[in-house]
């Protein structure tokens, strides 16, 4: 009978392996946010190029709403090659891998959307894709972001006084803090998926943040101030695991650079549309009251030399003013 059971167990197997002959590579992502959110339909439309332009098989299983953590967790498994294969990070959560990639998303760095066009559309930061590359084992396939950042706090912030020793939440790179701390603010790292209760309990005051992402998660429940500081225009990689990416196909990886590239051309003309609409969606509901800053251009002088700090430190000077000039 055990003959019998073996012999059964193997069609069995034969029979699907028949059924799936090569089996589909699955590519697992994962997204902060819902469906509605920009980086979640820049990942979608990541897959959806991908599959055009790839012959063979290949799935995309996109994980949303935060089912695998945020993005500080992403970036560990990235590197680690386990969990995920590929999301969109904010540089400044890969700077614990790769110290120099929080000087293309630095408070203060783009003047204008114009100016953070010509340089995404350069490849002027690949210097740092190499870092983040070697260091990190992270590959780039593309840029998303376009969306401003802006102060949102429980109380109004309308000028330099009433920012003085304000409890504000930043990412984690210490460029972030650096650059809070040099315009009179009291910044803390804290995790993204934090922030809502250490406002809510009156650890911090508040966060920065622009406004695909205040909607989605609603932060301005606990936070209702928006204070245009406009201090940073984001730039947020679509990034891939050098472990997995090494793993696919030559001529996946040619679709999937492909796809990556547009896709971010796709999420960033998207993000930077809609940002200004949903700041007024948001006002026009009544959930964000939204004032000027009314020392903007004092800001950039306080926070000129941090950058400059920085970009030293980093070895980074030429190509920091390489990126002013462009
Ligand atoms: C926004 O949700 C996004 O820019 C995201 O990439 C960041 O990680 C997040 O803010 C944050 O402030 O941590």
């Amino acid at each position: 009978n055990l003959k019998k059971i073996v012999k059964a167990t193997l069609i069995g197997a034969a029979f699907a392996a028949l059924a799936s002959p090569a089996s589909a590579t699955t590519l697992r992502g994962a997204s902060m946010f819902d469906g509605n959110h920009t980086f979640t339909k820049t990942m979608v439309k990541f897959g959806e190029l991908t599959n055009q332009y790839y012959k063979g098989d290949v799935e995309f299983d996109l994980r949303l709403n935060g089912e695998l953590g945020v993005e500080k967790d992403y970036v560990t498994y990235l590197n680690q090659g386990i969990a995920i294969d590929y999301t969109i990070l904010a540089p400044s959560n890969m700077a614990r891998f790769a110290p120099s990639i929080p000087l293309m998303d630095m408070p203060f760095l783009f003047r204008d959307l114009d100016h953070w066009n010509t340089v995404l559309s350069s490849n002027i930061l690949s210097p740092l894709e190499k870092e983040l590359s070697d260091k990190a084992d992270i590959v780039i396939v593309g840029y998303a972001g376009g969306g401003t950042r802006n102060l949102i706090s429980n109380k109004k912030i309308s000028n330099l006084q009433e920012l003085s020793g304000h409890k504000m939440r930043v990412m984690g790179a210490p460029i972030q803090a650096q650059v809070f701390d040099a315009i009179g603010a009291a910044p803390s790292a804290i995790a993204y998926n934090e922030v809502y209760n250490a406002i809510q309990a009156g650890v911090v005051g508040g966060l920065e943040n622009e406004a695909a992402s205040i909607q989605n998660l609603k932060f301005y429940e606990v936070a209702p101030y928006v204070t245009k500081t406009a201090h940073t225009i984001t730039v947020r990689p679509i990034v891939f695991s050098g472990k997995s990416f090494r793993k696919l196909p030559a001529d996946l990886q040619a679709a999937i650079m492909k796809a990556g590239k547009e896709a971010g051309a796709f999420g960033r003309e998207l993000e930077s549309r809609e940002d200004a609409i949903k700041l007024k969606q948001m006002a026009d509901a009544g959930q964000v009251k939204v004032s000027d800053f009314a020392n903007r251009e004092q800001l950039l002088v306080m926070v000129k030399p941090v950058q400059d700090k920085f970009a030293a430190s980093i070895g980074a000077t030429e190509l920091l003013e390489a990126i002013r000039t462009k």
